[in-house]
């Protein structure tokens, strides 16, 4: 039995000397480790011999089989580092190759103008509020000094989703959660933008779900001359210092007086083109005086608290500025339109579209 113990070693570590491949060394490590390999072949020979033997050559078996376990592992990774080196020796790196190109995200252009239009009201101390889009009818209509067949509420243009629950047609209700919600009724400076909803069938000018940025100040003394004031200094930021505005009559249930305001042509100065239609002006937004019933129902008194509010549309504002000229550019991500909007320069010279 030691007599083929040594042989069966001897054996081994000849072989192991010559071999040079990976995959030869496996099939070897069968030979001698496998189930039915030279190591279980001594283990069965063990039930031929006496208590006494295999006591003796059950132990030196398996430390036998631990030597030679250690002798593989030594050669195997002998063998991987070899292999290892020669890989990276024939590996060479081609830097004339042309590199992948990423596609680069960007933040999308109807965000950009939301983006620069809250930086705007932020910089004049105006804080953002935001609120449910699934709203109650109580805070999208009827706290607006819109009641219950009030014309301007044409169901028709509503997603309702109970009788008293809708998907909100307009930022307002935001507006007059804040007032509600403001424990002291004291004074409020704030804009809302988010995603509005109304009953229309999509085409180049309208979308079932769009976007709104409403704002609101409340505070004593409040006059139109604020109002005025401060549309001006986003018109002149969004279109060019050298913009002037006028303002219009207008009606809104929530506002009294209401104005609409239009900016000076940024295409023609004002000369007239056909994006002004040859008038020179182009309407921007409404605004106005909030509603004293708008200031009651929210819990204010109309008699210490004035405020003015206004309302636009960002596709309308980024459709005007970008020259585009269908809304549904916006939702439908068509790639070569957003990437338009996605260069370095952030898209601002964007004139073609
Ligand atoms: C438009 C006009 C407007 C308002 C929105 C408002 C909100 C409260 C009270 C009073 Cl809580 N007014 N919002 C006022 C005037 C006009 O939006 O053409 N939007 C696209």
């Amino acid at each position: 039995m030691k007599e083929k113990i040594t042989n069966i070693k001897q054996d081994l570590e000849s072989k192991l000397t010559d071999i040079t491949k990976l995959s030869e060394l496996m099939d070897l490590k069968i030979i001698y480790l496998g189930k039915k390999g030279l190591i279980a072949e001594l283990m069965t020979a063990l039930s031929t011999l006496s208590t006494e033997e295999k006591r003796e050559y059950g132990s030196i078996i398996n430390q036998f089989k631990a030597q030679v376990t250690a002798l593989f592992e030594d050669k195997i990774s002998e063998l991987k580092g070899k292999e290892e080196e020669e890989k990276i020796k024939k590996e060479t790196i081609d830097v004339t190759m042309p590199g992948v190109e990423f596609q680069v995200g960007g933040i999308h252009p109807l965000n950009k103008i939301i983006d620069e239009i809250e930086e705007l009201f932020i910089s004049m101390g105006y804080d953002i509020a935001s609120g449910p889009e699934i709203e109650l009818d109580l805070y999208n209509f009827e706290k607006l000094n819109l009641p219950k067949g009030h014309p301007a509420r044409d169901a028709q243009d509503s997603f309702y989703i109970t009788d008293e629950v809708l998907l909100r047609t307009q930022t307002s209700p935001v507006q007059a959660r804040v007032m509600d919600a403001n424990q002291e009724k004291g004074p409020i400076r704030i804009i809302c933008p988010g995603k509005v909803y109304r009953r229309d069938d999509d085409d180049a000018t309208h979308s079932h779900q769009f976007t709104q940025i409403e704002g609101l100040v409340i505070d004593e003394g409040i006059n139109i001359s604020h109002l005025k004031g401060t549309l001006e200094v986003f018109a002149k930021k969004m279109f060019g210092e050298e913009r002037e505005i006028r303002f219009r009559p207008s009606f809104f249930p929530f506002t009294e007086p209401s104005l609409e305001v239009d900016v000076s042509c940024f295409k023609c100065g004002g000369k007239g083109c056909p994006l002004c239609k040859n008038t020179g002006w182009i309407e921007i937004l409404g605004s106005g005086m909030v509603h004293p019933n708008v200031l009651t129902n929210c819990g204010y008194d109309p008699e210490k608290y004035t405020g003015f509010a206004f309302g636009m549309g960002p596709e309308r504002i980024a459709m005007l500025k970008y020259g585009i000229s269908d809304i549904r550019q916006f939702y439908t991500n068509d790639m070569r339109f957003l990437n338009d909007f996605n260069r370095i320069d952030g898209g601002d010279n964007n004139e073609s579209k």
